[in-house]
């Protein structure tokens, strides 16, 4: 299906089973309460915001599923990627030992992180899905640092609402609200499986976001911008992004 064929799916589905009276009414009630997603405008917001609110109100601290390792898939499929750049090829050819990882924005104590620095935190692993909207899935372990207890570290300002992060490969950023941002499974990956992350699957640092669709789960993580407002970084409504006309929020 088409992106465009698949959201009038979705929608027209949404909207026969709420009613569409009823879904403008559940909008005003999210909105009432602050639970509107950035991309609410236009005919698709009302079924945005029913499905943004409702998993914020009934399922905030939910867990994604973990598999057991047994589950892990044997052969897990790297999307395409594009060619990286010159700047990503000489990092790879040291060995990323120059990556660093760069958190600004509305922190109290801005950093730059090298693999190293991340690793000194606790580890957390876990066995989740990556799931492509296009239909696939695999099942891999990801070992690495809870987003959280970065941004605890580097002291986040109390007005701060999302994360906003962004790649080596400059046409792919995203953004996500607090509760998945401080969601212990929300992870800044460095390893998967039994070693390195692979850098076709984004290594040396992905972020992993396992209670959104895989598109969320941005490779080659080099920035993360905590703000308290989304505009200008919404990349389902900015055309110059891969994920242009999908939803902003992606829960699985
Ligand atoms: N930098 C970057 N991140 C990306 C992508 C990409 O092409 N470039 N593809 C996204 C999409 S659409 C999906 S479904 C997952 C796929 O993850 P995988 O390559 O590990 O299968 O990564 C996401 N993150
Ligand atoms: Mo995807």
């Amino acid at each position: 299906m088409s992106k465009i064929s698949r959201r009038k799916f979705v929608t027209a589905g949404l909207a026969a089973t709420a009613g569409v009276s009823g879904l403008a009414v559940a909008a005003n009630l999210a909105k009432r309460y602050g639970l509107v997603p950035p991309d609410s405008g236009g005919i698709y917001g009302p079924g945005e915001t029913l499905t943004y609110a409702g998993q914020r109100l009934l399922a905030r601290n939910s867990l994604a599923r973990e598999f057991p390792r047994s589950m892990i898939s044997k052969i897990p499929f790297a999307n395409e990627i594009p060619p990286l750049n010159e700047s990503f090829k000489r990092l790879q050819g040291g060995g990323f030992a120059n990556w660093r990882l760069v958190i600004d924005g509305m922190v109290a104590r801005p950093a730059s992180l090298s693999l190293a620095d991340l690793k000194s935190f606790s580890v957390r692993s876990q066995i989740t899905e990556v799931v492509c909207e296009e239909g696939w899935s695999y099942v891999a372990e990801w070992i690495g640092t809870p987003l959280f207890e970065v941004l605890r570290a580097c002291e986040m300002l109390p007005e701060a609402r999302y994360v906003v992060y962004f790649s080596i490969d400059p046409d792919w950023w995203d953004s996500i609200d607090m509760a998945d941002a401080q969601h212990p499974q929300t992870l800044l990956a460095w390893a998967m499986n039994d070693g390195d992350l692979p850098v076709a699957f984004g290594g040396p640092l992905r972020l992993r976001v396992p209670r959104q669709l895989g598109y969320k789960s941005v490779k080659f993580v080099n920035r993360l911008m905590v703000t308290d407002s989304l505009k200008g970084f919404v990349s389902a409504l900015d055309p110059k992004s891969p994920n242009f006309g999908y939803s902003w929020y992606a829960g699985i």
